[in-house]
């Protein structure tokens, strides 16, 4: 059972999607409490021939799912855009401003579905460890054509914004805001997943990569990657 006032985080327990959404509650500082039951999230999120047993008032299709009180919402980046704008962590320079910050936002998400499809190859829902051969190719295909792409793209973004505000430093606009953690997510993972070809890029995305240590070192995001709430990654499927 939860409070109405406490924020819950369903996910599975491990690093993956559920980490975009603990660095947004970690960097604004709110508590939260995490459910990771398997059996739990299974039932709710794995059976198609039974209905829901969790009380969640608007149907989920899969984790993570946020909920506080009667409020619960999922799908990734509509959970941290969500949670950016109620901690402050949401554009303050207008409208487009704040589509551009959405679509940064999904860029990002669609680099993580990408990679994450290319560790499962044969078939999407099963688990990498029962196709890593047949997959490989698609790893290799993904690393030579997408992550530089994908890698292209961000190092933009950031060029263009820094560019557009004198270098300081943020994703979006001058502030910090949802789509730093985001980004900060996925360089980690990228880099957690693809060490050689991180190193080997290098000099192609100076912006990504000192975008990711600095951000790593802000205090609050600090301490979690320090902490046991924090999670190794899987090494399977770039998340
Ligand atoms: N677009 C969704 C994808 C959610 C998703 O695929 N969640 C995975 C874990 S990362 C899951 O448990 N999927 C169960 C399923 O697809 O059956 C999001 O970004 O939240």
């Amino acid at each position: 059972m939860s409070s109405s006032s406490e924020w819950v985080l369903y996910y599975w327990p491990l690093a993956g999607r559920g980490e975009f959404v603990r660095l947004v509650f970690e960097e604004a500082g709110v508590p939260y409490k995490e459910i990771n039951d398997v059996e739990l999230l299974s039932k709710n999120f794995k059976k198609i021939d039974l209905p829901p047993s969790e009380d969640f008032s608007f149907p989920c299709f899969a984790p993570p799912v946020i909920k506080k009180g009667d409020f619960v919402l999922s799908q990734t980046p509509v959970i941290c855009e969500y949670l950016g704008k109620k901690f402050g962590l949401y554009p303050d320079g207008g409208e487009e401003e704040e589509y551009h910050a959405r679509q940064f936002n999904l860029t990002i998400h669609d680099f993580i579905a990408d990679g994450r499809l290319a560790f499962h190859g044969r078939n999407h829902t099963e688990s990498y460890y029962t196709q890593k051969e047949e997959t490989q190719t698609y790893i290799d295909f993904f690393v030579k054509n997408r992550l530089p792409k994908w890698l292209r793209n961000l190092e933009h973004l950031l060029n263009a914004n820094y560019g557009k505000h004198g270098g300081k430093g943020y994703a979006i606009g001058t502030k910090m805001t949802y789509v730093d953690l985001a980004l900060l997510h996925v360089l980690r993972a990228t880099e957690s997943q693809f060490p050689a070809p991180w190193e080997e890029l290098k000099g192609s995305f100076p912006l990504c990569r000192e975008f990711k240590e600095r951000m790593s070192q802000r205090p609050n995001l600090a301490a979690y990657f320090k902490s046991d709430r924090c999670r190794p990654f899987e090494g399977n499927s770039m998340m």
